[in-house]
């Protein structure tokens, strides 16, 4: 019955050469479901004797009634106005800029402070004009002004090239020694290393020559300020944070900065408080949905991890209007959530069989197949997203159906691959389960929601798009895996699981766990180039901010896994984080 089960996913073969594998190839070809012969399963299947493993996961440690009685004051009219009153006085403080060092560092205080947003023309307004302009004295000879300038221009996909760091080179092709005198240029260009693309020797060095330097770097006699930079810059790059975690650690950072612009830092403290205001709102209203949807107390085994799921969502789109994508997103993971525990460590095999030929069905009927223990979950799932696909249907006359429903089935076929292997004792090549990992992580899923639920009118070209399996989706799940092996695989594999990335390379190479980890680290960084390198492709169709939210999707991993496996094990770091994004206003 199971006999046609592995293929999901047409793709090409791999390059043979596993050291460059991950970086240097990728599978091409459209997301195709392949049609199984039809098979009659048996529903009488034994669910008292089956012998299952335990997540041994924690209830979650946020209390649902407390989060729901939450108030905030800041999503009172006053507020608005007063910030709408302060952002006029920034607009035109932003006008009166006219340095070309001063500009840059105001679109970078404006963004990291997390106010772009509201000033997306004047801000390319400023990148244009400097751009443009001919005179390069203000950077002449300083790294720091240079390696802002590329960072932002990068960032901004503006056509610029690593050679204007050459001056800063010597003769022997390295960095000039000297410039380690200067921490804040050293740190300037280790943030811009992280724009490089493949192949770009001088940025892969600064990296080499900065990185190495501040890992190094005795914090104990600089200014504790700036000791507190490299630290927040040694955790992610600017680059790799979520932004609004970013913009929280920043405004701290500012608030403590000579010379800072009181009217800014109040405008963003502010900005911060009304925001968190509207994702509290967002927030409380995918508690309810989640404890309405009993999940939580049916699916005994699985993780219920609401709170953390808003995370992902916030993380991959946090500005106000994008409200309905956050839930969607944050729907999407908490089931995702209990669905992965279900296939990883409480179904039998030809449970999961039946699940995950239900979802490939995607047919009401199917459920009847199902052991009677999950069909609320298919249910859950299968409502949730006929639901979205409602909503567009209603709103854009578009049919999303086909798509959707597939992009989903193809994550659950990339998981019973994964519990075939489990359940078989079968430990594949690293090459062998990234070809299959980066689809069990769920990034296609992800990322097509955060598109269909952007409420950005859907084209026909957009959705081709998605359906031609796109590089960028697969780098930027390519990533997400390897982050999420990093942070999940010792429990994983501990509580019995497939060999996760850091494991395979390990078998591959006969490598120690900390090679293999740093090596994983190593192919995230090469990884990243590539995921830039698409972002400012051109011919990619999608508007920026989709674009914008596919990395997000990334960075949120990052972040969620920095400090072990935060989504799971909920430990005290990301706790805090979750506090502070969603719970603690700044004061003013
Ligand atoms: C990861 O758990 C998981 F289920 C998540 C919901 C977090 C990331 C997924 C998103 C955003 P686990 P596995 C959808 O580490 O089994 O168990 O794929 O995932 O490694
Ligand atoms: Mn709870
Ligand atoms: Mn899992
Ligand atoms: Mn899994
Ligand atoms: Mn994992």
């Amino acid at each position: 019955c199971i006999a046609s089960a592995s293929h999901i996913i047409s793709t090409a073969s791999v390059c043979q050469n596993r050291r460059v594998l991950l970086i240097s190839n990728r599978p091409t070809g459209r997301i195709s479901v392949q049609k199984r012969v039809q098979c009659i399963a048996s529903p009488e299947l034994n669910t008292s004797t089956a012998v299952r493993r335990s997540g041994n996961y924690q209830p979650c440690i946020w209390n649902d009634d407390h989060l729901l009685s939450l108030t905030n004051e800041y999503t009172e009219d006053t507020y608005r106005k007063k910030a709408e009153t302060l952002r006029e006085e920034v607009r035109m403080m932003i006008n009166s800029v006219k340095n070309p060092l001063d500009q840059l560092e105001l679109v970078d205080n404006l963004q990291r402070l997390g106010l772009a947003y509201h000033f997306e023309n004047e801000i390319n307004d400023i990148l244009n004009i400097v751009h443009n302009n001919s005179d390069d004295k203000w950077k002449k000879g300083n790294l720091y002004a240079t390696s802002l300038e590329f960072r932002l221009l990068r960032q901004h996909s503006y056509n610029v090239t690593e050679e204007v760091f050459n001056s800063f080179k010597d003769t022997t092709g390295g960095f000039k020694a000297y410039l380690q005198d200067d921490i804040k240029a050293m740190l300037g260009l280790y943030e811009a290393s992280y724009y490089g693309f493949e192949g770009e020797s001088v940025m892969e060095e600064a990296w080499q020559f900065t990185s190495k330097y501040l890992k190094e770097l005795d914090t104990k006699d600089i200014d504790q300020n700036i000791a507190l930079q490299v630290k927040h810059a040694l955790d992610l790059p600017i680059h790799w944070w979520i932004p609004r975690i970013d913009t929280r650690w920043f405004i701290d950072f500012y608030e403590r900065r000579e010379g800072k612009n009181h009217r800014l830092l109040e405008l963003a403290k502010l900005d911060f408080n009304i925001v968190q205001g509207i994702h509290q709102e967002d927030l409380k209203d995918m508690i309810r949905w989640w404890k309405n949807s009993g999940l939580e107390e049916k699916l005994s085994f699985a993780r219920s991890r609401i709170v953390t799921s808003f995370l992902w969502g916030m993380g991959m789109a946090a500005e106000p209007q994008f409200a309905y994508c956050r839930k969607m997103l944050t729907k999407a993971v908490a089931l995702i959530t209990a669905i992965d525990d279900f296939y990883d460590v409480y179904a039998t095999l030809p449970e999961a069989e039946l699940f995950t030929e239900a979802v490939q069905r995607w047919d009401i009927n199917a459920m009847k197949l199902l052991p009677h223990y999950i069909k609320i979950c298919f249910l859950q799932l299968y409502n949730s997203v006929n639901e979205m696909i409602y909503d567009i249907l209603k709103e854009q006359d578009v049919d999303v159906s086909q798509i959707l429903s597939k992009t989903w089935a193809g994550s659950f076929q990339a998981y019973m691959k994964e519990a075939q292997w489990y359940h078989g004792q079968y430990k594949p090549t690293l090459e062998e389960y990234m070809k299959n990992a980066w689809l069990s992580i769920t990034g296609p899923t992800m990322t097509l929601v955060s598109y269909l639920a952007s409420k950005y009118p859907i084209t026909e070209k957009e959705l081709e798009f998605f359906e031609s399996g796109p590089d960028l989706v697969y780098w930027a799940s390519m990533v997400f895996r390897l982050q999420d092996d990093l942070g999940t695989s010792s429990d994983e594999v501990q509580r019995g699981d497939v060999p996760k990335s850091v494991q395979c390379y390990m078998n591959d190479t006969n490598c120690s766990e900390e090679v293999s980890r740093e090596h994983m680290k190593h192919l995230m960084r090469q990884l990243w180039k590539k995921i830039n390198f698409c972002r400012a492709d051109t011919n990619c169709p999608l508007p920026k901010t989709i674009k914008e939210m596919i990395l997000n999707l990334v960075r949120t991993s990052h972040c969620v896994y920095l400090h072990g496996d935060g989504h799971g094990i909920e430990g005290q770091e990301v706790t805090d984080v979750l506090s502070s994004l969603f719970f603690q206003s700044i004061p003013l």
